[in-house]
């Protein structure tokens, strides 16, 4: 007899799905949607389904590994935990005492959502140091922006999207990357409300659209300015609200008389009737709700353009009421709070940008970057310019990666830790898509010798004489100790039923029209985008880099901008390795580009920059104006002889440090046949 028992996806997604999980003599069956959840109503993505096949796949990592072969060659022999900890230990000390703690570069991102994965502090502040990186790969210039703009990042629950007449998505992909929400979009389309979809392409959201607007790469601030004008120009706007809860409009009404229609039409090429257009729907329906995606701001402008469209609806008084408001992420739930931190050492050295990893690691000095643990990570898929970043790790003394699978990553690697997977370990997980906290269960034990990482920094702190207090085992009184010090009003039992939900949760955000900003309100001038960026207070607008305009000697050689969204049957570069999901990498593009370069569809096709290139199916479509080129991320070498991001260079948007993969300049050439270097695998595929 099978048993069900709870738990939720921790992946990097707006989902944070609850589940339930069928499991029979310690192996997992089943993995489906929690039909009782408020969160997802028994829906999951097709990833979340596939889980046993990740699980149990015959590439999971089940051993220690030590390199054996030349490094990034993948050849690796099994060793065992006592071998393999002997040597990280004797390996760190080492670089410790010749060095100091900062020769190791400590480097984690977001695999999987979760406050466990700070046990790792347990063990690198008692190790008295290492560096650090600052900024992300995902959302930090729009965090930023909308922090600045606002005060908090926020949305009304997704569930009163029903109750709008006219939804805009923005550089927003929900139908594949926010499932839950874009449910919501089509009931409410379903009962008549209007869809607009601003993207550079067609993208798998907006087919039910009634209004389609494709802007140039990187020029949406632009053309939210634009659209200010126009809603100002022709007294489409919320006057009261203007004057109670925002600040600085008359300076930002002085700004926005620089952006005429025409010379909006000309900077973003959407004809000036689609944006009478959309000026015409917002007449109609000034009380609207605007979804804002992530893809929108991976450019060098990326913080400004979020500023410049995240005040559209504080125009017309879009905010702290039902059936409207602006749509980015969902931050209300409070952060669980992580008991067990030791004291901070001293001699942490945050000094290199995450979006400059590639190029920053070997630049290092006093002292140099000698080491570097990864975990939660795959920089060798993920990060920009990874052929730079493949000669820089190429020049360290020793790279420790724990993992799954044998990514790009954990290629690279001296040692491998086999890590355990998210049934394998309890966790709390709060999410960016609604504010449900939930509790992730160990339904089984992890298999081989797979170790989750509290467990494998308590046996190298053992060996370095810490303290295992501040490194506690993974179990439900560790979890509870976490909800008691986060003052939750829960406990773990509870959370084994259903997700919990903060009391002062506000399903509809900012309804008490407080704005956790310097001046209390809405901010179109914001002086701490100033002080803290040195960026224009108000929402300028600037061509980012690597374009026809900012780089036309870049542009005359690689005319075509490459834009890499995220996909359906990947989680960033997770899941794509699996059978199931197997595929030939391909890129869409225009058929007068195509036919310029004498490429049929299914054509392989060499697309290439100065940073590297690629091998990928051509596919033919109108779905992408001439001038781009648009893909899905997450295919790696390893898997699918492909690495979008060979291509993409380390450019750094305006605030927060974010990452801006989408200026890329990129030509794109048939297949010569002695380019092609090994058979692509090409299997099934969905
Ligand atoms: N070109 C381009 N590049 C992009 C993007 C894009 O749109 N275009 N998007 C960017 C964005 S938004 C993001 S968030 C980043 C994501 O980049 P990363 O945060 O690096 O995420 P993943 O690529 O999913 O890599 C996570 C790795 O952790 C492993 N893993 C899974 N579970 C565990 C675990 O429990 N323990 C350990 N130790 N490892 C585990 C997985 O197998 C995988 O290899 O990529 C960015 N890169
Ligand atoms: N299935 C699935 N779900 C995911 C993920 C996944 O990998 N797979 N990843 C998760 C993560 S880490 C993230 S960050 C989110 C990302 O989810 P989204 O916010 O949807 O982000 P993207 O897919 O990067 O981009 C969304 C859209 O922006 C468009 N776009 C690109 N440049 C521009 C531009 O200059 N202007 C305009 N108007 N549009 C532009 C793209 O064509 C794309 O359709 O999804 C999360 N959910
Ligand atoms: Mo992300």
């Amino acid at each position: 007899m099978f048993k069900t028992i709870n738990s939720v996806c921790p992946k990097d997604c707006f989902g944070s799905c609850s589940l339930e999980v069928d499991v029979e003599k310690g192996k997992i069956i089943k993995v489906r949607g929690n039909r009782n959840s408020p969160v997802n109503q028994g829906r999951i993505c097709t990833k979340g389904m596939h889980y046993p096949n990740m699980l149990y796949s015959p590439e999971r990592l089940l051993y220690p590994l030590q390199r054996i072969g030349k490094r990034g060659k993948g050849e690796f022999k099994r060793i065992s935990w006592e071998q393999t900890l002997d040597s990280i230990y004797e390996k760190l000390k080492n670089l410790k005492e010749q060095y100091g703690p900062e020769s190791v570069l400590y480097y984690n991102r977001f695999a999987n959502l979760g406050v466990v994965k700070n046990c790792a502090y347990g063990f690198w502040y008692q190790f008295g140091g290492f560096t650090s990186t600052y900024g992300g790969l995902c959302d930090s210039a729009a965090q930023e922006a909308i922090t600045l703009t606002y005060g908090e990042v926020k949305h009304n629950e997704i569930s009163d999207l029903e109750n709008s007449k006219l939804i805009i998505l923005w550089g927003s992909n929900p139908a594949y990357t926010n499932i839950h929400l874009m449910q919501h979009v089509n009931k409410a389309v379903d009962k008549g409300a209007k869809l607009i979809t601003i993207d550079i392409r067609e993208n798998e959201s907006g087919a039910k659209s009634h209004l389609y607007l494709n802007p140039r790469p990187g020029t949406d601030g632009c053309l939210a300015l634009g659209i200010a004008s126009q809603l100002i120009k022709n007294n489409i706007i919320d006057g009261n609200f203007i004057d109670q809860h925002t600040f600085g409009f008359a300076e930002f009404k002085e700004l926005v008389k620089n952006f005429p229609l025409e010379k909006v039409s000309a900077i973003t090429e959407i004809p000036t009737a689609k944006i009478k257009s959309l000026i015409n729907y917002l007449r109609e329906n000034p009380r609207y709700a605007l979804i804002c995606g992530m893809g929108v701001q991976r450019y060098t402008n990326g913080g400004q353009t979020i500023r410049a469209i995240s005040l559209l609806p504080a125009l017309t008084g879009s905010i702290g009421k039902k059936g409207c408001g602006f749509y980015f992420s969902d931050r209300q739930a409070p952060e669980p709070n992580w008991p067990f931190f030791p004291p901070k050492p001293k001699r942490i050295r945050h000094s290199i940008a995450v979006a400059k990893l590639a190029s920053e690691l070997d630049k290092q000095a006093d002292p140099p970057v000698k080491a570097v643990w990864i975990e939660q990570a795959n920089p060798m898929t993920s990060n920009p310019n990874t052929n730079l970043l493949a000669r820089s790790m190429n020049q360290l003394d020793f790279i420790v990666v724990a993992d799954l699978f044998l990514t790009d990553t954990s290629r690279m690697a001296d040692i491998i830790l086999p890590a355990a997977s998210i049934f394998e370990y309890y966790d709390l997980i709060t999410g960016y898509g609604h504010s449900y906290i939930q509790l992730q269960q160990k339904i089984i034990e992890p298999p081989g010798e797979c170790k989750h990482e509290s467990e494998i920094y308590r046996l190298l702190a053992k060996k370095f004489n810490f303290s295992l207090d501040y490194l506690p085992e993974n179990n439900l009184s560790t979890i509870e100790k976490i909800i008691n010090s986060s003052n939750l009003n829960t406990d773990v039992d509870e959370l084994k039923g259903k997700p919990y939900l903060y009391p002062s949760y506000q399903g509809i955000s900012f309804g008490d029209l407080k704005f956790n900003t310097p001046t209390q309100k809405v901010e179109f001038f914001s002086q701490r985008m100033r002080d803290r960026w040195g960026e224009d207070p108000l929402p300028a607008y600037n061509e980012p880099v690597e374009n026809r305009y900012s780089s036309p000697n870049i542009y005359n050689k690689y005319p075509l901008s490459l834009i890499t969204s995220h996909a359906h049957n990947k989680m960033n570069s997770q899941f794509s390795s699996l059978s199931i999901f197997k595929e030939e990498p391909f890129v869409w593009i225009n058929p007068d580009d195509a036919a310029k370069r004498g490429i049929n569809g299914n054509d392989r096709v060499k697309v290439y920059n100065e940073r590297g290139s690629l091998i990928l199916k051509a596919i033919l479509t109108k779905k992408v104006p001439p001038g781009i080129v648009h893909t899905y991320f997450g295919w790696w070498d390893g898997a699918h002889h492909t690495s979008l991001n060979k291509l993409t260079g380390e450019y750094v948007s305006d605030i927060g440090y974010g990452t801006a993969f989408h200026n890329c300049l990129v030509e794109v050439q048939k297949e010569k046949k002695e380019q092609r270097t090994s058979p692509v695998p090409v299997e099934g595929g969905i």
